[in-house]
């Protein structure tokens, strides 16, 4: 294994996150400490946001097992020094070309979508609702995956057409609704609303369907705090609400460059994933930290 992430062939780069190719058919996704507001990064990073998003993904990984296959194969043997805690080593899967959204929650663009036409992927919804709402039920609310800019919302059979198999459009329709009920469950109860989530998934070498990216974080989902949610408006975000303020206060006009975030705001940022970690998780991110020799 590479001592240096340098040493390996970079295969994708998110805003916030690298993917790189390791041993034949294994590949190492990094979650950075990179921070992003209104889609663009800051150049100050939060220190242990890679960690916490890694943490959870596994957390995420383990707890839903029973419901569906994922490509985690290890987070702490044979994860170089430089990504340990932030780092993943997963199976290489053939990807499906969409987004498996799931929303429990009315905001975003389905909120827009439900405003112009009373519907949001083709799926007609009650009259009345409200920004930020609760949905009678979660809707699967699928996307293309667009290789630059936002992805475009698809109805089911977009999907069907997309991955060229209906019964394998429907595994992934019901799966990702099962593991979306799971973990809002299991968040609520801990006092974070799921409010909305995005899932990847592929087929691995024997066609089995496969859950991949990362698993119900901040960054793939929307994370509310339960106390004080109130439909009618937008919520804030459990992680990235103090830079959003102090951003808007600061005059910044949302476009590249971001302005460096002052460290009282990091601080109560890094504070906020270390939080959000040990509410689903019910261990202190330390733990975490010790487990993946990350400290
Ligand atoms: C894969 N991405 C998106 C993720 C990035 C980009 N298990 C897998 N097998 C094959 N390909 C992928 C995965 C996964 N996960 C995912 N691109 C390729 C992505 C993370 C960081 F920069």
């Amino acid at each position: 294994m590479a001592a240096a992430l340098s040493d390996l062939t970079l295969l994708a780069s998110g805003k916030v996150r690298e993917i790189y190719e390791t041993s034949p058919g294994e590949l190492l996704i990094v979650a950075s400490d990179r921070i992003s507001t209104y889609d663009v990064v800051h150049p100050t990073p939060i220190s242990g946001k890679g960690a916490v998003l890694t943490g959870l993904s596994a957390f995420w990984f383990e707890h839903t097992r029973d419901l569906v296959a994922n490509h985690m194969v290890s987070v702490t043997e044979r994860v170089p020094e430089p990504a340990r805690g932030r780092g993943m080593l997963v199976r290489r899967l053939e990807m499906l070309p969409v987004e498996a959204v799931v929303r429990g929650y009315i905001t975003g663009s389905g909120w827009k979508d439900y405003q112009a036409t009373g519907s949001v992927s083709g799926i007609e919804l009650p009259s009345g609702l409200r920004e930020s709402d609760r949905l009678p039920e979660p809707l699967y609310t699928p996307s293309t995956k667009a290789d630059v800019g936002h992805d475009e919302a698809i109805d089911f059979e977009g999907t069907v057409a997309l991955i060229g198999d209906r019964a394998m459009a429907e595994r992934v329709r019901d799966v990702a609704l099962e593991v979306y009920a799971h973990a809002a469950e299991h968040a609520r109860e801990r006092g974070i609303i799921l409010a909305d989530t995005k899932f990847e998934f592929g087929l691995d070498h024997g066609g089995v369907l496969t859950i991949g990216d990362e698993l119900c974080t901040p960054d793939s989902s929307r994370f509310w705090p339960a106390d004080g949610y109130e439909a009618g408006h937008g919520q804030p975000s459990f992680d990235k609400q103090f830079v959003r303020d102090w951003a808007s206060g600061t005059g910044w006009d949302r476009n590249p460059p971001a302005p460096a975030i002052p460290d009282e705001v990091v601080a109560a940022t890094r504070q906020k994933y270390a939080e959000a970690y040990e509410r689903i998780t019910g261990a202190p991110l330390d733990d975490w930290l010790r487990r993946t020799g990350a400290a």
